[in-house]
């Protein structure tokens, strides 16, 4: 059986990628929330004591697979999203998470890899707060960070060079994979600050937005409603 543990779905961009994930490819598991708390996510905040009891890192999001036990007979923990992403693939190899063709698999991995370790101005700048209105705070960074700017043109540009080159119109192919999971949470960050984009950007925006097990996480991210201080550099509490 598989345990998922997310962080809350409006704030959790790492948790909504895999959430994504595994509902694009109707894997069956079991959802638990670990909440972001109004004393954080740090050292010594309830949702890190949650957390560390589950994973040595303290992060979410956790997949735990009691169907398969390590050495010290305890179900298999896995902590970062791209061992899950790798875990996953593996454990339904019938389904086409990664694309079966070698040099789009390539271009995907790559995509992968540079999401989990790079854009870094956009990630702190515009953190994911998904139905907020910030289009005016949009425009505010776009104007005074270079960085982000920076980030943006490189995500429409490899976008678009991905889906050239796969024929989309999702990135590597036909079928939305986990390279398009990767870029959900950036997409969520685009459309709610109202970043500047080019057409074809747009159209991949679109797409994302049209995938079920997006517009479903994105319906439960709303519904909960929730304001917490620490995730709200922009906002007031309603
Ligand atoms: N490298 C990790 C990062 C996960 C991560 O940073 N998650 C955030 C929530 S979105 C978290 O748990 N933060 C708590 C902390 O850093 O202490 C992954 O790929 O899953």
């Amino acid at each position: 059986m598989l345990d998922f543990f997310v962080g809350n779905r409006n704030y959790s961009s790492w948790s909504m990628r895999i959430g994504v994930l595994l509902r694009a490819f109707d894997i069956s598991y079991k959802e638990t929330l670990l909440p972001f708390g109004t004393d954080g996510i740090g050292e010594g905040s309830r949702f890190k004591e949650q957390s560390l009891a589950i994973s040595p890192t303290g992060t979410v999001p956790i997949l735990r697979d009691s169907g398969c036990l390590t050495a010290s007979d305890e179900a298999l923990v896995l902590y970062d999203t791209l061992s899950i992403v790798e875990y996953v693939a593996k454990r339904f190899p019938d389904q086409s998470i990664w694309p079966r063709d070698q040099a789009l698999r390539a271009m995907a991995r790559n995509l992968c890899a540079e999401m989990h370790s790079g854009f870094g101005a956009l990630r702190s700048h515009c953190p994911m707060n998904i139905g907020a209105d910030l289009h005016r705070e949009g425009a505010i960074i776009w104007r005074d960070q270079p960085n982000v700017r920076h980030d943006v043109v490189r995500l429409d540009t490899a976008w678009e060079n991905a889906r050239t080159l796969s024929r989309g119109p999702f990135l590597c192919g036909k079928d939305f994979g986990a390279v398009d999971a990767y870029f959900v949470p950036v997409v969520m960050r685009l459309k709610y600050y109202s970043l500047p984009v080019s057409d074809a950007c747009h159209v991949y925006m679109d797409q994302i937005c049209n995938v079920p097990a997006v517009q479903e996480w994105i319906a439960s991210a709303i519904k909960e409603a929730e304001f917490l201080d620490f995730e709200e550099p922009f906002r007031l509490a309603p």
